[in-house]
């Protein structure tokens, strides 16, 4: 890039100095400043064009918890843990270690939507963002026996990420599908180092999802239940020690031997408790407003009714959290475009 800019002095100086009418100097100038911006990495002009690197790891607390409160149903403990998470890792100008969350619990009970949510409020277009990483285990590191290769990747990968923009945020999914030696490639970098080989981890956030240890919280939410107590009074000691022995026990927990928990790398434990009808109510008249129809509440009636709830026999909680509303939904829209079109 500079020698680009150079480039372009060398050529222009010539070319002012051939113009003498002033008409001609002010229209290479203006080139010349447009070349500039474009040809610096942050500018103003390029940034409106291509997306650049949040270098500003402050985050907007109220706009989080504005979206949390909007957005996630029925997840007080998460939404607590995640907010203080961000607020200790943010107001801090020189964090001493990234940003390292492990996300648990049941199936569509909001893992992957936290994490988008999060991401945003870093990198505005969220997983689309070229700064937002998404892995997968059974898509990126399938094969058991290529561990190593994958480890040589991985970290690779979030060495070059990193150096390009160090807000980095990194998302790995179906953690319990993992290896622990591909988490073990992380390690260098959750530490705290002031740098690796000359750069610094410290403003990157990662984020680990699995079900690993759902089904304990549901059975803690189960409990909590019977005993005739309110959901919002769960409390995060209520869970956090029985999360990480139980995830620490668990051969398929992806972080089972991993020395990531051996060092206490993971900053928080963040629990995702099962959803309850109510909530997967509120999932489709969120879903049917951002459609843009006006919520019918015998559709979301329906919608509810069509889930499956356990325990079989007091229906409580959703065994697929709010997953399948949208396909769902998919079949009545069908159904509610006809009417609207019999009836227009
Ligand atoms: N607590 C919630 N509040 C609002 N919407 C939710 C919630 N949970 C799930 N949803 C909706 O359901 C969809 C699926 O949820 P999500 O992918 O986050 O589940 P998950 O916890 O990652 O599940 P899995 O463990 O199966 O991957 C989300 O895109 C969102 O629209
Ligand atoms: C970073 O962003 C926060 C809020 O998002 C703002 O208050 C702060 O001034 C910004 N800092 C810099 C250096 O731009
Ligand atoms: C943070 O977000 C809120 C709500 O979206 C907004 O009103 C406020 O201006 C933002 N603050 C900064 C410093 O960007
Ligand atoms: C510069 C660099 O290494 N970029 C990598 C960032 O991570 C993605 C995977 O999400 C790789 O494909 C890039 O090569
Ligand atoms: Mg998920």
């Amino acid at each position: 890039m500079k020698l680009l800019q150079a480039a372009v002095i060398f050529v222009l100086v010539p070319t002012l100095a051939q113009a003498f009418d002033p008409l001609t100097v002010s229209v290479v100038a203006g080139g010349a400043v447009m070349a500039w911006h474009l040809l610096s990495s942050d500018s103003w002009l390029k940034c409106r064009f291509q997306e650049c690197c949040n270098r500003n790891s402050t985050l907007n607390f109220t706009a989080l918890k504005a979206q949390l409160d909007n957005r996630l149903f029925g997840q007080h403990l998460a939404k607590d843990v995640v907010l203080k998470a961000v607020l200790g890792f943010s107001n801090n100008p020189s964090p001493k270690k990234p940003l390292m969350l492990s996300l648990h619990g049941w199936a569509g009970t909001g893992k992957n939507f936290l994490s988008q949510i999060l991401a945003e409020q870093v990198h505005p277009a969220g997983l689309r963002s070229k700064f937002v990483h998404l892995f997968l285990a059974t898509l990126h590191f399938p094969h058991h026996d290529q561990v190593k290769l994958y480890k040589e990747q991985l970290q690779n990968w979030i060495r070059g990420n990193v150096s390009a923009c160090p807000s980095s945020v990194f998302i790995f999914d179906e953690m319990d599908k993992m290896h622990p030696g591909v988490i073990d490639a992380i390690k260098p970098f959750l530490d705290y180092y002031e740098e690796v080989d000359g750069v610094s981890y410290r403003k990157a956030i990662f984020i680990f999802l699995s079900n690993a240890g759902g089904d304990l919280i549901n059975k803690a939410a189960l409990d909590f239940w019977a005993s005739g107590k309110r959901r919002e009074d769960i409390q995060l000691k209520d869970l956090e020690p029985l999360l990480s022995v139980g995830v620490f026990n668990n051969k398929n927990s992806g972080l089972w031997h991993s020395s990531i928990i051996d060092r206490n790398l993971i900053d928080y434990f963040v629990p995702f408790l099962p959803l309850e009808q109510r909530h997967v109510k509120m999932c489709v008249r969120a879903e049917m407003a951002a459609r843009g129809y006006a919520v019918d509440e015998k559709i979301v009636q329906e919608v509810a009714d069509e889930m499956t709830y356990f325990p079989k026999e007091e229906r409580i909680f959703s065994d697929k959290g709010c997953k399948t509303v949208q396909a769902k939904l998919d079949i009545h829209e069908d159904v509610v475009m006809g009417d609207t079109k019999a009836r227009g």
